[in-house]
């Protein structure tokens, strides 16, 4: 792999994309310890917890604050974090790992930056990986809007709207997406149930709170407390 090409593109687009990454074998391990965790047997069918919990658009999971360290396979993965060490050339080191589970019928995210752009030394990068296949029948394909990881703040305006100049993915099985959390970016409507996980990592001396507040179109939201800190 040419390690200075990655980084180079990275650094010039605010993203990264490179496909058959991880192997099926492993991917299908995953998903499947994924889909347990949310009480959705392989069939896809809806047990009682998940309807319980499924309350909102994307629930999140953080396996490894509870000690399920799963997914060494990903987080532990050699050339995955060479290239990390590449891109964040003076040191990083890992925010969390948070897997994402959106039900069939949502409506995917609206354009977002994960962190205030205000600072552009101050940001996380999206590792995303992809445990099963992204199509036109699933929904869920992944906009990034190129370049703009050093345009400040997201443009004020509809949340979902597209943009010109936005491209869109489908990410398929084993791929993954080094993505600048700066870099505007969102996710289509949703068909069937979707999984996604993102292996977060910051440049070392980061604060651990760096994702607390995201910028969307319409607002500042505040995780934390849940506020809307700003409306735009
Ligand atoms: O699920 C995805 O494809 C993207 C999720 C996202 O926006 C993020 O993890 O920051
Ligand atoms: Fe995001």
């Amino acid at each position: 792999m040419d390690y200075e090409k990655i980084a180079k593109d990275f650094w010039e687009n605010g993203f990264v994309i490179f496909e058959n990454f991880f192997e099926n074998t492993m991917m299908d391990e995953y998903n499947e310890k994924i889909l347990e965790h949310y009480g959705v047997n392989p069939n896809w069918e809806h047990t009682k917890e998940f309807i319980s919990k499924s309350s909102v658009e994307v629930i999140p999971w953080f396996p490894y604050r509870e000690g399920k360290n799963y997914f060494d396979g990903i987080d532990k993965h050699q050339t995955f974090n060479t290239i990390t060490d590449h891109i964040l050339k003076e040191g990083w080191q890992n925010l969390y790992c948070m897997m994402m589970f959106s039900k069939a019928g949502s409506k995917g995210q609206a354009w977002h930056q994960d962190c205030i752009p205000d600072d552009k030394k101050r940001y996380n990068l999206n590792r995303l990986v992809y445990t099963h296949d992204i199509t036109e029948e699933t929904g869920g394909a992944i906009a990034i809007f190129p370049k703009t990881h050093i345009e400040g703040r997201l443009s004020a305006g509809l949340p979902s709207e597209d943009l010109e100049g936005q491209l869109v993915f489908k990410p398929k099985k084993g791929t993954v997406i080094f993505l600048h959390g700066h870099c505007w970016h969102k996710v289509l409507p949703v068909k069937k149930d979707r999984i996604s996980s993102n292996f977060r990592a910051v440049p070392k001396n980061t604060p651990e709170d760096i994702t607390d507040i995201c910028v969307y179109r319409n607002m500042l939201y505040k995780f934390s407390t849940s506020e809307v800190l700003e409306e735009r």
